[in-house]
């Protein structure tokens, strides 16, 4: 049975606190030297967020039969490498922001050079928790996992290629496939990648995984419409990050080139197909779908 939309947030607050707790035990405390960066990394770590990449591990694994101890790591490890691009993303050489998850950004409290070494930290230890030795791992799905997100990470169709290439498209014309492109590398990698760490670690067969990437593929480019939409229509208080950077920067969005009526209804079109293709997989999907629901209705 699908769960009313008012249970998620109950569901979010719950697997959040979860969340936080493992996060705590897999970052170095903050009296361990040199203090400032484990500082630094667990300010920006606890400022916060959402923990969607997260809870998406853990709700695609859990649908799948897997353990949520075993879920975990891979869930810490996105939830790190996204606190890490958000931390470079603020900084003065890149989006340049003062405000982050409702608090000053990580190089306003400790300075440029400690956040970008906090930043880099981050991606270090997601890393070594994927790889960290634990007797009930399997190495081989591990070692799947391990390499998902790495490319998920990376520069072709990832994290930084989209980064690069929406930096590299600010004030000129973009078309289309190029916002696509962004959208689905800059934001999209790392959500898929959360859909399909939880599968893996739930031992999904083939056609599963197939199933969960197109799923997510489709909620990642509803979330980044959906990211783009607040940025015109929410204040700076209610998304807790500057509001209105987009055209400011004359930054390639949804609404920008296709209007908010239309980004609107292609954002609820793609969450209508991510439903329907989770439905398929055998196992309780009722989570994922009514995540799926939810990216849309956010307000930050
Ligand atoms: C620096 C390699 C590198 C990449 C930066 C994440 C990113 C790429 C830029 C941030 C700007 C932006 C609009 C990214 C799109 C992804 C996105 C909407 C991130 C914010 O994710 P939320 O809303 O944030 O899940 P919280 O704070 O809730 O975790």
């Amino acid at each position: 049975m699908t769960p009313a939309i008012e249970n998620l947030p109950e569901y979010f607050t719950r697997r959040t606190e979860e969340v936080n707790r493992w996060l705590d035990a897999f970052l170095p405390q903050e009296s361990v030297e040199p203090q400032t960066i484990h500082r630094a990394m667990r300010y920006s770590i606890f400022a916060g967020g959402k923990r969607l990449r997260p809870i998406l591990v853990l709700a695609s694994g859990e649908a799948l039969g897997a353990a949520t101890e075993d879920l975990m790591p891979a869930a810490c490890a996105v939830e790190m490498i996204h606190t890490y691009s958000l931390i470079h993303d603020d900084l003065p050489a890149m989006d340049n922001d003062d405000l982050r998850r409702g608090r000053p950004t990580c190089h306003k409290v400790f300075g440029e050079a400690i956040a970008i070494l906090a930043g880099d930290a981050l991606l270090t230890q997601a890393f070594r928790i994927l790889s960290a030795d634990a007797p009930k791992r399997d190495a081989e799905k591990q070692l799947h996992v391990i390499r998902e997100i790495a490319n998920a990470a990376g520069t072709v169709e990832a994290l930084i290629g989209g980064q690069v290439v929406d930096m590299e498209s600010e004030g000129k014309e973009v078309d289309a496939a190029t916002l696509e492109y962004i959208h689905r590398s800059k934001t999209g990698a790392m959500i898929r990648v959360a859909v399909l760490a939880g599968g893996i670690v739930a031992g999904a067969s083939d056609e599963q995984l197939q199933k969960l990437s197109d799923y997510s593929k489709r909620i990642g480019l509803a979330f980044q419409i959906a990211d783009d939409i607040l940025d015109v229509t929410q204040t700076s208080e209610q998304l807790g990050k500057t509001a209105g950077k987009d055209q400011e920067a004359a930054k390639a969005t949804y609404p920008a080139i296709y209007g908010l009526e239309a980004s609107h209804a292609k954002a609820r079109e793609l969450v209508a197909e991510a439903v329907d293709m989770v439905s398929g997989i055998s196992g309780d999907t009722h989570i994922l779908q009514a995540i799926a629901r939810f990216i849309i209705e956010r307000r930050s």
